[in-house]
């Protein structure tokens, strides 16, 4: 049995549910039923169940006057839901039974949800694991976002080249959502602001109303649900009707086609933002109708505004809704009658903000002249902002700076905390970024180290592992991870190491059947599944990858009676349609496949593999059937990552840098149970220092120097011999994130990990301690860490053992 409780609903009322909502929401009967009308009706049955606890819910927070937690988030990568919302609610069984009763398979109707792909990657999927964590935990909460018409674009390979076409997830009615047309709010733009009697008064040129659209995001085992509430652009008046009257068609939606594109898409860069006065638009229009949203809910209640911050957390999800700090104090201000300090004051007592990266080029800065027009009004109150914060701290930090206003120095003055999303991480926060502002703020700046949610991360992705675990330690672990601490009893039980393997071979059979009917693409399910997930990033190092893969296809090839492990090295992801460095990696991890996997002496024990558009439901079929997970990040780069957590949960073993959240992840497992390489954060800091440093370790390394020799003249392009010249080139002279310094250091490593999976037992107790020891992992860990250190809230879930008191 997997179900740990009593589902509420059996089988047989479960699919005459369906069937009514196969007649009566579809239109259809089951004999002409399409895929798409079954898994309609079937979404909608389960929704069904979501709405009582979700009202129940709802009346309990309202009864309780409590505060409640309001998470700002530019992307929520949801994916399918579906499984989800079955899982949650002990429903899977009886779905599947109820399907199969009904002539259909459960699996065909699943995989035929599209991906809500709200999100580029591990920002907005943290979002939508928060939100199934504040659910599960029964803390009182609302998810803020946009309803993008289109989601992150599709890729898709040409001779290797990737190229992105429209994502419309949208043009599908999607099921989980409730339309909410009375719940409007007018968003202004542009403009300007004239002094009148001494008042700063905004006159707005453009108004675009933002329209609600509310998800229920139920928690474990329904005892709680949340709303997430996604914000759709439309315009004030639906067209203009005197050109219309005059027949000018055309004219008269002009207006209505401007508003929409707000909402329309989804930026795809992941940590390169550009400048652009959509995002900008895209950034206010959401932040804005949240906070307007929040603030008439509490007048609604009888609240004073005074006292909003024992009310109400903003937890900002980066800097993407940092206007949330003027907007607020515009809104104390200008519509109720603040004064200055006391609009600031409050305002920051209410936002928390959350710093996902150290990269330059990702801390959003606005030129001032495109904002000032854009949001005059806002451009007023953060000089009012600074001048508080000079007044406060000393003029060492300026907000607005060099014709540009700073988002992150913004979200940070504003913020009664600034956190980090990993230890190592935090703590470059402090010494790096945001410096001098820790000297002026000291105690602001905490840790929340990243999680996942355990129910879509094992329970619901890998029923074999999770079948498993029930029937080794019980069924409490999936709302209370560390319990999986109780596997390390088991660890030398032959017969438990037995299924555990047996699991992980059932996972890596799925995979490779999963591969074979949708590429076409054959793998051998004995061979060491090595995978690479992420979105294409230089600092993320597929590069390196790559290099270490070409290198043990030439070792193998000089020595073809070596006692080889046979990999299989899996890639997947996208890259920002602009990133041009990005776009040749994939061109070139895709030809050096095409090559390696050609190659008759290789063949068996050596496979490249880069399926097309990597999304979320992709990750939920690659990660269990994983045997090692590749987290290979520049040290000091990645600020977390949450891929590395969801490895190591489903057993997989990691090679690593000392980078994010591998440090935590080491910690748990226990240093030799981690395959660790490459320079510390430290190190890279000072070998950036050093001349030359790449062409030195490239001269110091020969097995390097031969396959940057072999992809520069040509050898996985021989109809175009110089296409990666400039790539390689650029390895040479600017090797910023330290390919060249971590390669042999990474070779090294590999071949240790060879000689560990040639024994099958050994590793799969390295596997499964890996399970054992990461529960600490769990999102809901990290929010029960969010609730007492940053927001002060409470559960609302009374439990006898007092395990899921959050604060
Ligand atoms: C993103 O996914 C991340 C950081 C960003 O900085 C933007 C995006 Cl879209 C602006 C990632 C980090 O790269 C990753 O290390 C981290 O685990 C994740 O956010 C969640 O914190």
């Amino acid at each position: 049995m997997s179900s740990p409780n009593t589902p509420p609903v059996s089988a047989q009322d479960f699919a005459a549910s369906i069937l009514q909502h196969l007649k009566t929401s579809l239109g259809k009967d089951a004999p002409h039923a399409s895929l798409y009308d079954w898994r309609m009706s079937l979404s909608l049955a389960l929704r069904d169940l979501v709405v009582d606890p979700w009202f129940e819910s709802t009346r309990r927070t309202y009864e309780a006057r409590g505060k409640r937690v309001y998470y700002l988030s530019m992307e929520f990568l949801i994916g399918r839901l579906i499984e989800d919302v079955a899982v949650n609610l002990q429903m899977d069984e009886v779905a599947s039974e109820a399907l199969e009763s009904l002539g259909q398979t459960y699996e065909k109707v699943v995989a035929d949800e599209p991906d809500a792909a709200l999100g580029n990657g591990g920002l907005g999927r943290l979002a939508a694991c928060f939100m199934d964590s504040l659910s599960t935990l029964g803390i009182p909460a609302y998810g803020y976002g946009i309803r993008y018409e289109h989601g992150l674009f599709e890729q898709h390979f040409d001779k290797g080249v990737q190229v992105e076409t429209a994502e419309t997830w949208l043009e599908q009615r999607h099921a989980w959502e409730f339309e909410r047309p009375e719940v409007n709010y007018p968003i202004l733009f542009g403009g300007h602001v004239a002094d009148e009697d001494g008042k700063a008064v905004w006159h707005p040129e453009e108004t675009v109303i933002a329209s609600a659209f509310d998800t229920p995001v139920v928690g474990w085992e329904g005892r709680w649900a949340n709303t997430l509430r996604l914000w759709a652009a439309k315009p004030d008046r639906n067209f203009d009707l005197e050109s219309f009257n005059r027949g000018d068609y055309i004219a008269a939606s002009a207006p209505e086609a401007l508003a929409r594109t707000i909402s329309r898409v989804l930026y795809p860069d992941d940590t390169t933002d550009v400048g652009k006065e959509l995002r900008l638009k895209q950034e206010y229009f959401f932040t804005s109708a949240s906070l307007q949203d929040l603030v008439r809910r509490f007048l609604s209640e009888g609240g004073d505004l005074k006292s909003l911050p024992d009310y109400v957390a903003i937890q900002l999800n980066d800097t993407h809704p940092a206007i949330a700090g003027p907007e607020l104090v515009r809104i104390l201000m200008d519509l109720h009658s603040f004064e200055v300090s006391d609009a600031i004051s409050t305002a920051r007592g209410c936002l928390a903000y959350t710093n996902h990266t150290l990269l330059p080029e990702a801390l959003e800065r606005w030129p001032e002249d495109l904002f000032a027009r854009v949001l005059p009004r806002h451009h007023r109150i953060i000089q009012l902002i600074e001048a508080a914060h000079f007044a406060e701290a000393g003029e060492q930090v300026r907000i607005i700076e060099h014709g540009e206003v700073k988002m992150g120095e913004l979200a940070f003055v504003m913020a009664h905390h600034v956190n980090g999303v990993s230890a190592l991480h935090s703590e470059l926060v402090k010494e790096t970024v945001f410096a001098d502002l820790h000297q002026a703020y000291p105690g602001r700046i905490v840790n929340q180290t990243n999680g996942i949610t355990p129910r879509r991360w094992l329970y619901a992705c890998n029923p074999p592992l999770r079948n498993l675990i029930n029937d080794t330690i019980g069924t409490a672990w999936p709302d209370d991870l560390e319990k999986l601490q109780g596997l390390n009893a088991h660890l030398d039980d032959p017969a438990f190491i037995d299924r555990f393997q047996a699991a992980k071979d059932t996972n890596k059979a799925r995979l490779s059947d999963w591969l074979k009917d949708r590429d076409g693409v054959s793998v051998d399910p004995a061979a060491m599944f090595d995978v690479q997930i992420k979105r294409i990033h230089e600092y993320k190092r597929q590069l390196m990858n790559l290099l270490e893969t070409v290198a043990l296809w030439n070792e193998i090839r000089d020595n073809p009676n070596g006692a080889w492990t046979p990999r299989v090295k899996i890639f997947g992801g996208k890259a920002a349609p602009g990133y041009v460095v990005a776009k040749e990696i994939i061109r070139l991890i895709n030809d050096a496949g095409a090559v390696i996997n050609g190659d008759p002496a290789t063949k068996g024990l050596l496979q490249v593999v880069y399926p097309e558009n990597y999304n979320v439901s992709m990750a939920e079929v690659l990660i269990p059937a994983t045997d090692l997970s590749e987290q290979i990040s520049t040290a000091g780069k990645e600020a977390s990552g949450t891929g590395n957590m969801k490895f190591a949960l489903n057993g997989a073993p990691t090679i690593g840098t000392l980078d994010g959240a591998n440090v935590e992840i080491r910690d748990c497992v226990g240093a030799e149970n981690f395959f660790l390489f490459g320079l510390t954060a430290a190190e890279v800091a000072a070998r950036r220092m050093e001349p030359d440093y790449a062409r030195h370790a490239i001269e110091a390394s020969p097995r390097l120097g031969r396959v940057l020799e072999q992809i520069r003249s040509g050898v996985f392009s021989p109809s175009d011999k110089d296409r990666y010249a400039g790539l390689v080139d650029g390895l040479f002279n600017h090797d910023y994130f330290l390919v060249t310094c971590d390669f042999d250091s990474y070779f090294d490593t590999q071949r240790v990990v060879d000689t560990a999976f040639a024994d099958a037992r050994s590793w799969t107790r390295l596997a499964a301690l890996n399970t054992a020891r990461v529960g600490w992992f769990s999102s809901d860990r990290t929010i029960s860490g969010y609730a007492r250190d940053i927001w002060n809230v409470r559960s609302m879930l009374a439990t006898g053992s007092g395990d899921r008191d959050v604060a």
